[in-house]
């Protein structure tokens, strides 16, 4: 341990398990984990002081719009998912609407991104060596171009605070063989392209996602974590979409505007913590959470879980 973060307490007499920048996983029992979405935001790689009221429940009831409809809510092959309940009172009041009890999985060690546009370090890897972890592509690609067809970009899981590392497909079949991996590949593909086409309907861009998956008693592969958030997904506006620039992002482009005007006094590059966002900020982030929530799903974020 560094010391730079604290362990996290217990919750509701259940026994903190693990932790990501902001989310918590509990023990509820030997079968059973307690999946809680905070309110924490993070931007430039910092968590911010400030959190976004509701956020937390916003990215779970999308999260369970789209582990529904990959279940087979739209008709094609059901996706397993570890999710066991969202409204159950195993779940303590107080974070009611944020979270889930899921199954207790084996998690395999690979964050399986599927990409269909070219930005953040895909394009890294791209300038650098024409291929996103090993897949070549088309010379002449720039910032946010749409890929000739999705691809399958591996990354090997970083300590918390690291960033994770690309791979490529080769390294994923040394570390699992090349059934599982190629299940893998398959599985987050068709994913990715059956969220892309819902979102393109609701006039929203799905440019990349990433999903963990792991295997049940059963030794059945079962998605897990949080699936298809602005958190693990980028999102961005397909109106005024052009390649050839940084997209706005749907969500954090209030707070990454905020943070990087002069108004903030905060210099991203510093080792100095990012400042407080003020109320306006907060609010209008909010809002394109819910908003997000809302287009995405077609359904009102008032009939969530209060
Ligand atoms: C688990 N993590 C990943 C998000 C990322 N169903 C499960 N069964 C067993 N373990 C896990 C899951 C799930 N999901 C996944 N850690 C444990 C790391 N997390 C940490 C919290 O933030």
């Amino acid at each position: 341990m560094t010391g730079r973060h604290r362990a996290a307490d217990d919750l509701g007499g259940y026994r903190h398990l693990a932790s990501g920048k902001v989310r918590e996983i509990y023990r509820v029992d030997d079968d059973t984990l307690l999946f809680v979405a905070t309110d924490r935001i993070s931007a430039y790689d910092h968590i911010l002081p400030t959190p976004i009221p509701d956020k937390g429940r916003v990215l779970t009831a999308m999260s369970m719009f789209w582990f529904d409809l990959l279940a087979g809510g739209d008709g094609l092959e059901p996706v397993p998912n570890h999710v066991v309940a969202v409204d159950d009172p195993r779940i303590p009041a107080s974070v009611r609407g944020r979270a889930m009890l899921v199954r207790r999985l084996d998690m395999l060690p690979v964050e399986c991104v599927a990409r269909g546009y070219l930005t953040g370090s895909g394009l890294i890897d791209y300038r650098a060596t024409g291929a996103v972890c090993g897949v070549p592509l088309p010379t002449g690609l720039v910032e946010s171009s749409r890929l000739p067809e999705p691809i399958f970009t591996p990354a090997a899981k970083a300590e918390l605070g690291e960033h994770d590392e690309n791979v490529s497909f080769d390294v994923v079949v040394s570390m699992l063989g090349a059934e599982r991996a190629e299940q893998l590949r398959a599985l987050t593909l068709a994913v990715y392209r059956r969220a892309a086409e819902h979102a393109q309907s609701r006039g929203v861009i799905l440019a990349d996602t990433k999903f963990e998956f792991g295997i049940d008693s059963g030794g059945r592969l079962v998605l897990g974590d949080e699936v298809l958030t602005p958190d693990s997904s980028r999102y961005w506006p397909a109106e005024g979409f052009a390649e050839g620039r940084v997209q706005p992002s749907f969500d954090k482009q209030y707070v990454r505007d905020w943070l990087t005007s002069a108004e903030s006094g905060w210099d991203r590059h510093a080792a100095a913590p990012p400042p407080e966002l003020p109320a306006d900020v907060v609010q209008a982030t909010r809002a394109r959470y819910v908003q997000a929530y809302e287009l995405i799903s077609g359904r009102s974020f008032e009939d969530w879980l209060g």
